[in-house]
């Protein structure tokens, strides 16, 4: 008899830890985007490139053009990543939910030239760095155009892009906004983005993280999110691929089924015991 309890405990055992470790696998898994391939529409107007979310502007009215990171996980912060495009140019907006940013954070969007997401082929990176964010009386921030080199990314020669950041809204969130023009395919040091419109798919991964003038840089990416540009807003597009997963209903759930299982040892380690 006490051959087959012991059977029993350790079966319950390993489906205890079984399913913790199941549980962390797929909630690891599931870090990613909510809506993902992600359709950029035509916006109606061009926003106004300051840092700030401002109601008249287009990141508001078009509720199908954002997506979000749904978990924080390994240092990236909660992020929400609008799109649209207006007169031959993809305008995008990160808005980075962290109340007390750093400083020196920085934003840096990568592109591939196509939806492969290969690290290879994230060839142009565009980015905005802060400098004294939280200070309004000194804040600054400036623009880097960059182009992957035998695997590092180096300046263009030009800054083929325009943007801006500043922290803003009521939860004091910081915003970055993109203004960056279609253009031919070329792979020069110049104008290294080939995105274009009519529905092309591209690869994209945002980049966080805090750059001090002096000392160490910390930077986390994203996973991959694949946009869809310049595809015409069609009535009922609003739902595609929308796909919310509740993490802390996820995780309570498999607790108790976890406590369920460790109860279960307990009850026949004590009643085992009782009739010795
Ligand atoms: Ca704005
Ligand atoms: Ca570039």
């Amino acid at each position: 008899m006490k051959k087959r309890k012991l059977k029993i405990i350790i079966l319950l055992l390993s489906i205890s830890f079984y399913f913790i470790i199941y549980t962390g696998f797929f909630i690891r898994n599931l870090y990613g985007w909510d809506r993902n391939p992600l359709i950029i529409p035509a916006g109606s107007s061009e926003p106004i490139l300051n840092g700030i979310k401002d109601n008249t502007e287009d990141w508001n009215k078009d509720n199908y053009c954002n997506t979000s990171i749904q978990v924080s996980q390994s240092g990236f912060p909660d992020v929400v990543f609008y799109g649209f495009t207006k007169n031959n140019y993809l305008f995008i907006m990160i808005e980075v939910k962290i109340t007390n940013p750093n400083d020196d954070q920085y934003v840096r969007i990568l592109f591939s030239n196509s939806s492969s997401s290969s690290d290879e082929d994230f060839i142009d990176a565009k980015l905005i760095q802060n400098r004294n964010l939280t200070k309004p009386e000194n804040h600054t921030f400036y623009l880097e155009d960059h182009i992957l080199i035998d695997g590092t990314y180096t300046n263009d020669t030009v800054i083929n892009f325009e943007g801006a950041a500043n922290v803003s809204g009521p939860n004091k969130y910081t915003y970055y906004e993109f203004k960056i023009p279609f253009s031919s395919n070329n792979n020069d040091t110049i104008n290294d983005t080939s995105i274009l419109a009519g529905g092309n798919k591209y690869a994209i991964k945002i980049e966080y993280g805090v750059a001090p003038i002096d000392g160490q840089k910390t930077q986390f990416k994203s996973p991959t999110l694949i946009i869809q540009v310049g595809y015409p807003p069609v009535e009922g597009e609003k739902e595609i691929k929308e796909f919310k997963i509740d993490i802390e209903l996820l995780s309570k759930i498999m607790f108790i089924i976890v406590g369920i299982g460790l109860g279960i040892i307990f009850l026949i380690t004590v009643r085992g015991k009782s009739k010795i």
